[in-house]
């Protein structure tokens, strides 16, 4: 009787440090920062990404450009194709400061949420550049994560990289959002790295 409960109390235990090392080996697995292991939305429908989304946080890259009161616009085409229209506070030429009208293409990858993103300003002091944009997670309805990865270290982890998180509510994410956010944000190594994006009608009342 003894053995018996023994034995099986130990069977218990084996399976459950089992378990754990799995847990453990797929929580390294999604974490080991690799961008070419980053887990991008799956079924992306762009159709239900159309419309305006709000960043209400932002991973800035090296040399950062919007700064706040970015607003973005996804359009698409009734030939499918994916283009978008963007505005925020931008400061050039050291102190001038200025409500940036940005334009945006995007090239398709093979893989729907990844896309090659081709921006330019409306005016042409304004920066232009040519990135990686992939939406990482969206519901459609309320929160979106992207993604842009300027330049991949010799280790496979990313150097240079840019995040937006996208609300479709100017006042920011529901509370049961953030926690998925949160989720996505330490996914791609990049927990605590994120600023607040104040929306304060710069781009409204700028001429
Ligand atoms: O702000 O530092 C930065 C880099 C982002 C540049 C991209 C800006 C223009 C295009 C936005 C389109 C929709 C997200």
């Amino acid at each position: 009787m003894f053995e018996l409960t023994f034995s099986s109390l130990l069977t218990r235990r084996r399976m459950l440090r089992y378990v754990l090392s799995l847990c453990l080996l797929a929580l390294t697995w999604a974490q080991d920062c690799q961008v070419a292991n980053i887990q991008v939305m799956q079924n992306f429908d762009r159709t239900r990404y159309t419309g305006t989304w709000y960043a209400v946080a932002k991973k800035d890259p090296e040399g950062l450009f919007l700064i706040d009161n970015i607003v973005a616009q996804f359009i698409v085409a009734e030939d499918g194709s994916m283009t978008a229209t963007a505005k925020g506070r931008v400061i050039i030429l050291n102190n001038w400061e200025l409500c940036a009208d940005m334009l945006a293409t995007f090239e398709e990858t093979g893989i729907p949420s990844k896309f090659r993103m081709r921006y330019w300003g409306a005016a042409a002091y304004l920066q232009t550049g040519n990135d990686d944009h992939w939406v990482i997670d969206t519901d459609y309805d309320n929160y979106a994560i992207h993604y842009s990865c300027r330049q991949v270290d010799a280790d496979g982890t990313c150097l240079d990289s840019y995040s937006f998180i996208f609300s479709r509510h100017p006042t920011g994410l529901r509370p049961e959002d953030q926690r998925i956010v949160t989720q996505k944000k330490s996914e791609l190594c990049l927990l605590g790295k994120y600023r607040r994006v104040p929306h304060n009608d710069f781009c409204n009342n700028a001429s």
